[in-house]
C-alpha cells in the first residue's frame, strides 16, 4: 500500500506543515501526531470510498447506539489494520525514532467504564472488518473515565483529559449539526379533520455537534464511522419570549447545554439515576435518530415504508431506550403517521441487548423527571403502555399481578419508568450476552415476556477482536502462530485450533512458553516502573483485571492470598510455586466498599511485599489506572486468569476470553462465558470451582448462613479476623473491618464464604499443575488454540444472522 520511503516523506511533511516543527526539534508527541496524520490520510481516503459505496448501493445498515465506546488507542490499531505496522517501524527507526515510544504518546480514548463499552469497540472493529455497513453512535465526552491514582493505598480520582492536545483521528462535521429539544410543555390541538394533534413547545434547545472517528477494518477495505455527539448551546433560541409566557419550568435556566457531554458517568453496573444522565441519553439518541432520518430521507424522501428495511438500531443496554418513544414522536407528531403504522415501523427498527441481571443496574426513571424533561415522551410511553396492557389482558385475563409486573410504569412507591420493559416491548429482538445469561434473562428477568413473544428473546455470546487482543498486543505469539499455521487466523479465528496438534510437541511447547516468559519479563519491567515493586518473572503471573465490584469478588482472591500468607508464616517450607498476584481495577467513586477493597489489596500488598519471610513466594501488585492500553500489556503476560464471580452474576465477561486467547489458564466459576470457555478448552484445561447457579439458589432458599462457614473453617476465620486488627493498617485498627462485616454481618450477598473452600482447593490443583511444566504448557497452548469461538467476528455474524439481517458490501480498492 505504502512503501517505507513514501511513508517517511508523509511523516516528515506532517511534521513540517501540520505541526510546524522539524526532525531535530520534534519530541515523541510531535512524532505521534505526524505519524497519525500520515496514517489518517489513508484512513480518510478509504472512508470516502466506503461512504460513497454505501450510498450508491443504498445499503441496509446497523446503527449501534451506545452510551460508551471504550476505544483505547488507535494508532497502532490503524497501522495494523492497514498492514503498515512493520513499514512504519522500520521507517521510524531509520529516522532515529522508536515506534513503541511514539505509540506510548497516545492517550487512551476511555469513553467507557468496562466490558459494555469495550464490547462496543470490538463490535465496530468486526463490523468494518467484515465489510458490513454500520455506524456507531455515542457521546463525545470531554472527560472519559477518571484517571486513577493510588495514594496511601486508596483510590484517588483525577479527571481524564484525553483531548487536551487534540485528537488526530476525529473530524468535526459542523454540516451535520442536529438540534434537540428539552423541557417545556405539550399543547393538545385539534386538526382540521378533527383529529387530536400534539405539539411540544420545548423550553430549551441544544445542539449536537458530530465528531467522526473512522473505524478501520482489518485489511483496510472498509472504513466505517463512529459518530460521537458533543453538546453545545444553540445560540439563537429566544429565551425571553418563553420566559414571558411563564410556561417553562424554572429549572431549565440552569441547563448549561455544554455540560451534557462534559463527563462520562463513572458507574459500572449501577444505575446513575441523575437528571443529567437522562438528558445525556436522550441527547445522543435523539441526535442519532435525526441523523439517520436525514440520511434516509435523502434517498427515500417522505416514504417511510422502507425505513425498517434500511435501518436497524441496536440498543446497547437500556441507556439509549428513550430512542423508542423518540422515534414514535417523530413518526406520529411530525410525519403524521397513525399510531399503528408508526408502531409497526418502530418495532421493526429496534433491537435490544441486555448486559446485566443485577437489579441495581436495571434502569428506572422517575415519571416526574420525564414529565419535566421530556413531557411529550412520557405521554407516548403511557400510550405504548396502555396498548401493551391490553395485550397482557388478552393473554392473562384479569391477572393484575402480571400487569403490575410487566407494566412499563412501576406503581409501587414513586412512579417509575422501567427502561428494560420499554426496551423489550419496543424491540423486535432481545438478546443476552452468553448462553447462561440469556437463559436467566428468559427464566428470571423476563419470563412472561418470553411467553408473550416467543422467539423474541435470544442469545448472542460476546466476543473480542483478535486483531487488538492477540495480533497487536502479543506480537511474539502472533508471529509464532502465523509461522505454524499461516497468517489468516486474525480473520478466521477457528483456524487457531490447528495448533492443538502441537500442544504435546516439546519444541512448540518451548517456543510458546519462552514467549510467555518474555512477555512476563516485559510486564515485570513495567510493574517496576509503575510501582517500584520488583517481581520475579519466573513466578506464576496470576492476574485479575476488571472493574472492582463485590460480585466479581476481588476479595475472594484476597482472602486466599491472606491464607497463603498465613500458611507461609506458620510453615516456612509450605510447598507452593512463587506467585505474583496482579490486580487492576477502578472502583466507582461512590462505591465505598469497592474502594475499601482496593485499599485492602494495597495494604496487604505492602505488608507481604516487604515481609522477607514470605516475599520470595508471594508478591501482590496493584497496577494503578487500569485501562485498555494497560490491559494490552498485562494480558500477554498472564499465566493465570481469575474469573471468580458469583455464579449467575457476570453476564458474560470478555477479559476471560482475552486472557485465555493469550494462553492464560482460567481459574473460574461456572458463570457467564466461563461456561462456554470451559466447553471449548475442556475440563482438563481450566480450573472450575464454586457453587453453580442452581446450588446457589438452593443454598439461599434454605437460608444462607455465612457464619457457618466462618466457624467451620479455622483458617478462614483467622483470615477474616485479621481484617479487624491493625496488622495491615498500622495505627488504623478496624480500617478493613467493613470488608469482613460485608461477608458476615452483611449476610455475604455474593457468597464469598460459600465458595472459599472450593476456591482454595482449585488453587492447590492449579499450583500442582504448574509444577509439571509440560502439562502446563499444553494447557496454555490449548487455551489459545480453542478460543476460535470468541472472536467478535463470530458474535457479529450471529447478530447479522439472527437480528440485523445485513449483507456485506465490499468497497473497491
Ligand atoms: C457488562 C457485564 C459483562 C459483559 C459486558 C458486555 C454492564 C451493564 N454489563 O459481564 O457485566 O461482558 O457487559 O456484555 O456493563
Amino acid at each position: 500500500m505504502l512503501d517505507k520511503n513514501v511513508f517517511k516523506q508523509a511523516v516528515i511533511k506532517h511534521l513540517h506543515s501540520t505541526l510546524g516543527t522539524d526532525e531535530n526539534k520534534a519530541d515523541n508527541h510531535a512524532w505521534f501526531k505526524a505519524v497519525s496524520a500520515a496514517i489518517q490520510e489513508l484512513v480518510l481516503e478509504r472512508l470516502r470510498s466506503t461512504q460513497k459505496t454505501h450510498y450508491l448501493n443504498d445499503t441496509r445498515a446497523v446503527h449501534y447506539f451506545s452510551a460508551e465506546f471504550l476505544m483505547g488507542r488507535l494508532l497502532s490499531n490503524n497501522m495494523q489494520n492497514f498492514g503498515l505496522f512493520e513499514t512504519a517501524d522500520t521507517a521510524l527507526q531509520e529516522l532515529g525514532v522508536s515506534l513503541s515510544d511514539v505509540l506510548e504518546e497516545e492517550p487512551d480514548m476511555a469513553l467507557g467504564n468496562g466490558g459494555l463499552g469495550r464490547l462496543a469497540a470490538c463490535f465496530i472493529d468486526s463490523l468494518a472488518t467484515m465489510d458490513l455497513p454500520a455506524i456507531g453512535y455515542g457521546i463525545h465526552y470531554e472527560h472519559g473515565l477518571f484517571r486513577q491514582e493510588i495514594k496511601n493505598g486508596g483510590q484517588i480520582e483525577r479527571p481524564d483529559s484525553w483531548r487536551d492536545y487534540g485528537n488526530p483521528w476525529e473530524i468535526c462535521r459542523p454540516e451535520s449539526i442536529q438540534e434537540i429539544s428539552l423541557y417545556g410543555y405539550v399543547e393538545t390541538k385539534y386538526g382540521d379533520d378533527g383529529k387530536i394533534q400534539k405539539e411540544w413547545h420545548p423550553g430549551s434547545i441544544v445542539q449536537g455537534v458530530p465528531w467522526d472517528i473512522p473505524v478501520v477494518g482489518y485489511g483496510g477495505g472498509t472504513v466505517n464511522v463512529l459518530r460521537l455527539w458533543q453538546s453545545k448551546s444553540s445560540g439563537y433560541f429566544n429565551w425571553d419570549v418563553f420566559n414571558a409566557g411563564g410556561y417553562v419550568d424554572a429549572q431549565r435556566e440552569n441547563i448549561q447545554a455544554e455540560t451534557i457531554s462534559k463527563v462520562l458517568y463513572p458507574n459500572d453496573e449501577t444505575e446513575a439515576g441523575k437528571e443529567l444522565r437522562l438528558i445525556q441519553q436522550y441527547f445522543f439518541s435523539a441526535c442519532s435518530l435525526k441523523d439517520i432520518i436525514r440520511r434516509y430521507k435523502r434517498a427515500h424522501g417522505d416514504d417511510w415504508s422502507r425505513f425498517a428495511e434500511q435501518v436497524v438500531v441496536q440498543l446497547n443496554d437500556t441507556h439509549p431506550a428513550i430512542a423508542i418513544p423518540e422515534l414514535m414522536r417523530i413518526l406520529v407528531d411530525r410525519a403524521e403517521l397513525d399510531w399503528d403504522s408508526a408502531w409497526a415501523i418502530s418495532t421493526k427498527t429496534f433491537a435490544y441487548t441486555n448486559h446485566t441481571l443485577l437489579p441495581e443496574a436495571l434502569e428506572k426513571w422517575p415519571v416526574r423527571m420525564l414529565e419535566k424533561i421530556l413531557p411529550r415522551h412520557i405521554e407516548i410511553i403511557y400510550e405504548i403502555n396502555h396498548r401493551f396492557m391490553q395485550e397482557v389482558e388478552n393473554k392473562w385475563p384479569g391477572d393484575n399481578k402480571i400487569k403490575a409486573k410487566l407494566s412499563i410504569i412501576e406503581e409501587a412507591g414513586e412512579k417509575m419508568v422501567r427502561m428494560g420493559n420499554l426496551s423489550v416491548i419496543g424491540s423486535f429482538a432481545v438478546n443476552g450476552v452468553a448462553e447462561i445469561h440469556s437463559k436467566l434473562v428468559k427464566q428470571n428477568l423476563f419470563p412472561e415476556f418470553d411467553q408473550l413473544y416467543p422467539g423474541k428473546l435470544t442469545n448472542v455470546t460476546n466476543g473480542v477482536t483478535p486483531r487488538r487482543w492477540l495480533k497487536a498486543c502479543n506480537p511474539l505469539l502472533s508471529d509464532l502462530i502465523s509461522k505454524k499455521i499461516g497468517s489468516d487466523w486474525p480473520l478466521q479465528l477457528d483456524k487457531l485450533d490447528a495448533i492443538s496438534a502441537l500442544a504435546d510437541n516439546k519444541t512448540f511447547q518451548n517456543q510458546f512458553m519462552k514467549i510467555k516468559q518474555k512477555n512476563k519479563q516485559i510486564l515485570a519491567d513495567e510493574i517496576l516502573k509503575l510501582t517500584g515493586i520488583k517481581v520475579d518473572p519466573k513466578a506464576i503471573f496470576d492476574i485479575q483485571i476488571k472493574r472492582l465490584h463485590e460480585y466479581k469478588r476481588q476479595h475472594l482472591n484476597l482472602l486466599h492470598i491472606m491464607a497463603l500468607y498465613r500458611r507461609l508464616l506458620e510453615d516456612p517450607n509450605y510447598d507452593m510455586h512463587p506467585r505474583v498476584f496482579i490486580f487492576g481495577a477502578k472502583a466507582a467513586p461512590g462505591y465505598t466498599l469497592a474502594k475499601t477493597i482496593i485499599y485492602a489489596i494495597n495494604k496487604i500488598a505492602d505488608k507481604i511485599n516487604n515481609d522477607s519471610r514470605v516475599n520470595k513466594k508471594i508478591k501482590v501488585v496493584f497496577l494503578p489506572n487500569y485501562r485498555v492500553s494497560l490491559a494490552e500489556k498485562m494480558i500477554p503476560a498472564a499465566d493465570v486468569s481469575q474469573q471468580i464471580s458469583t455464579a449467575g452474576k457476570e453476564a458474560s465477561g470478555t477479559g476471560n476470553m482475552k486472557l485465555a486467547l493469550n494462553g492464560a489458564v482460567t481459574i473460574g466459576t461456572l458463570d457467564g462465558a466461563n461456561i462456554e470457555i470451559a466447553e471449548e478448552v475442556g475440563e482438563d484445561n481450566i480450573f472450575i470451582f464454586g457453587n453453580t447457579v442452581e446450588e446457589i439458589t438452593a443454598l439461599q432458599s434454605k437460608g444462607y448462613k455465612p457464619y457457618d462457614y466462618y466457624y467451620k473453617n479455622s483458617e478462614l476465620k483467622a483470615v477474616l479476623d485479621w481484617l479487624d486488627s491493625d496488622y495491615f493498617t498500622p495505627g488504623r485498627p478496624g480500617a478493613l473491618s467493613s470488608l469482613k462485616d460485608s461477608m458476615l454481618k452483611g449476610g455475604d450477598p455474593y457468597l464469598v464464604l460459600a465458595d472459599y473452600d472450593s476456591y482454595c482447593e482449585a488453587n492447590i490443583a492449579l499450583d500442582e499443575a504448574y509444577g509439571d511444566s509440560a502439562k502446563w504448557a499444553k494447557m496454555a497452548i490449548l487455551n489459545t488454540a480453542k478460543m476460535g469461538k470468541f472472536t467478535s467476528d463470530r458474535s457479529v455474524k450471529d447478530y447479522v444472522e439472527r437480528i440485523w439481517k445485513l449483507d456485506p458490501c465490499t468497497v473497491d480498492k
